[in-house]
């Protein structure tokens, strides 16, 4: 079989594809591991595999839309960031920022500050802390409360 121009047209096509498509999972994996930082989130293991799935904000495991019900805050939070800053300025400042906000995202009683210090799920409902929540709310406070959660100064 020849090479044609044709050909080469395709070939193009499905480089820019995956090229597109790669670059935007990368983009979700650097919030998923900003978030794996400032959260004190248990990092991912020494095998590379995830200790934080992508379903900590979205719906799905391999990330994108929808979002569940903590992912969609964040997301508002972080649109509300000036586009004029990197990305990952953004995600910073939203991630403490959404927490900020004392939202319950997944109406289970704790909100979600409460939630990532007791290590449950933020967005999703069946994920609780075990301690009832003035006991939670004063080891938070105790712990540094909000601030615990901001981006670490970069040098
Ligand atoms: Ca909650």
């Amino acid at each position: 079989m020849k090479f044609t121009a044709k050909h080469g047209l395709v070939l193009a096509a499905l480089l820019t594809a995956t090229f597109a498509f790669t670059s935007s999972v990368t983009a979700k994996n650097q919030y998923r591991l900003a978030a794996v930082v400032q959260y004190k989130l248990e990092p991912d293991r020494d095998d590379g595999t995830r200790a934080v799935a992508c379903t900590f904000c979205h719906i799905n495991s391999t990330g994108a839309a929808p979002w569940n019900p903590f992912g969609l805050n964040l997301r508002e939070t972080f649109r509300k960031e000036s586009s004029l800053q990197p990305a990952e300025a953004r995600i910073k400042a939203a991630l403490y920022k959404v927490l900020v906000k004392k939202l319950d995202s997944d109406g289970d009683g704790y909100n979600d500050a409460l939630e990532i210090y007791a290590g449950t799920l933020p967005g999703n409902a069946l994920s609780t802390p075990k301690r009832d929540v003035d006991e939670l709310e004063k080891a938070f406070t105790a712990a540094g409360g909000y601030a615990q959660f901001k981006a670490p100064e970069t040098k």
